[in-house]
């Protein structure tokens, strides 16, 4: 069974996504996620151009030893452009698989493990009123984990917190279209003031724990920005508030930061979503420096790959926690939600919910309900491209928003 046809789709249905679509000589169709939030064209011309020209007359059957020539055949390893041009055709050819198996993916991968994946939503608010309306939406919408972020008092925006007040968390909720990039000829600048978050969040966990109780699962995102010391002292401060986990809580290129957070502090860690291969978890692995590992199916190589991250993260009882947001497709999801319910050492999922635009494009069958997600019971990832709502929605080129402190500088984002 040979690949017959490689087509690089970009299309924005509210916000830009980068598919690989595979069609075998014997008609079988697999989609992969290629999309790069704010830089979606590097990916497309690096599969368009030096990528799809190779995949022409492979045995589709070969996803290892495809992965394997894509991987050490460029020479030039890692990336995040090269990762994701090489899970979006390793996704593909899983989803072709398992069509022709005439089964689920999650079958594929050793059945399923569980009755389905626990889900986390995103709540915020600029104050505390506004918070809790939103962990009230999320919980009548069947969350039972929910991220916690909030405004700082003194800042006009800040990341991950919705800047529409009205917005549910339903199909279409222009609080995730809005989170993270926006349209426009270049990226939003925020202010960040690390001194006034680290005084402000502590009693907003502690505000949310004493109004909803122990049993909810709280989860936070400190998005790359703190000092190894400035971690260790937020994560101890949090213990008593009882986090599922702190998430990337310095900036993730330096592993041996989080011995120093580790030493202070026992509130679980998260890290991960910008790595690319499981290289990049070595150190954390090893010596036992964090708990969760986030990597999404599309940005660490796809499905072969992140299924060996998340078996070396066994050796050590560390858990998945993949990436989910909305800048993930529904293509990347659906793979993410099938490797969940199978491997071993699941830990949590991120859904953020795309738009009802999205989900018209992509068709996915999966479900949420009860706070977990399900992937379907169709042959294949179960993702169908509809290739009329994409022609309605051609690419716009949108940025990521970056981060300055007060005085100008340029800080994580
Ligand atoms: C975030 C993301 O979901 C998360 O945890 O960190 O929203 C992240 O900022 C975006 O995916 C970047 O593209
Ligand atoms: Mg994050």
């Amino acid at each position: 069974m040979q690949i017959a046809k490689a087509e690089v789709l970009v299309a924005s249905p509210g916000r830009n996504f980068v598919t690989l679509r595979l069609t075998t000589d014997d008609g079988f169709v697999g989609l992969g996620d290629a999309t790069l939030n704010g830089r979606e064209l590097a990916v497309a011309s690096y599969l368009g151009e030096h990528v799809v020209p190779l995949l022409i007359g492979r045995d589709a059957h070969q996803i290892e030893d495809t992965w394997q020539y894509l991987y050490r055949g460029a020479y030039w390893r890692g990336g995040p452009v090269t990762m994701a041009a090489i899970a979006a055709v390793d996704t593909a050819l899983w989803d072709i698989k398992a069509k022709v198996a005439g089964l689920p993916l999650y079958q594929l991968l050793g059945g399923a493990s569980r009755r389905g994946l626990l889900a986390y939503g995103h709540a915020s608010g600029m104050d505390l009123p506004e918070l809790y309306a939103s962990i009230r939406e999320h919980l009548e919408a069947g969350y039972t984990a929910i991220r916690v972020q909030s405004g700082i008092p003194g800042l006009p925006s800040v990341y991950g917190v919705a800047s529409s007040r009205n917005a549910g968390v339903g199909d279409g909720d222009p609080r995730y279209d809005h989170e993270p990039a926006r349209r426009g000829a270049g990226p939003v600048e925020e202010a960040w003031d690390t001194r006034a978050y680290l005084r402000h969040v502590p009693a907003v966990l502690e505000a949310v724990r004493s109004e909803f109780g122990p049993e909810l699962v709280l989860l936070h995102d400190v998005h790359h920005r703190l000092t190894p010391i400035q971690a260790a002292k937020l994560g101890k401060s949090l213990e008593p508030y009882d986090l599922f986990w702190l998430e990337d809580v310095t900036p993730a290129e330096n592993s041996a930061a989080l011995r120093r957070v580790r030493e202070h502090t026992t509130t679980p860690l998260a890290i991960g979503e910008v790595f690319n291969t499981i290289w990049d978890y070595r150190q954390l692995f090893e010596e036992q420096l964090i708990d969760y590992v986030r990597s999404a199916v599309t940005h660490a190589g796809g499905i072969t790959a992140l299924r060996r991250i998340f078996d070396y993260a066994a050796v050590y009882q560390i858990k998945s926690g993949v990436h989910g947001p909305t800048d993930v497709s529904p293509v990347g999801l659906a793979a993410a939600i099938h490797m969940g319910l199978a491997i071993p050492n699941f830990g949590i999922q991120e859904y953020m919910r795309h738009s009802t635009e999205t989900h018209e494009l992509f068709r996915p069958s999966y479900a949420f309900a009860d706070g977990m997600l399900v992937p379907g019971e169709g042959p294949g990832l179960g993702v169908e491209y509809d290739d009329a709502i994409a022609q309605a929605h051609p690419y716009a080129a949108a940025y990521l928003p970056v981060n300055r402190l007060r005085d100008g500088s340029m800080h994580d984002w």
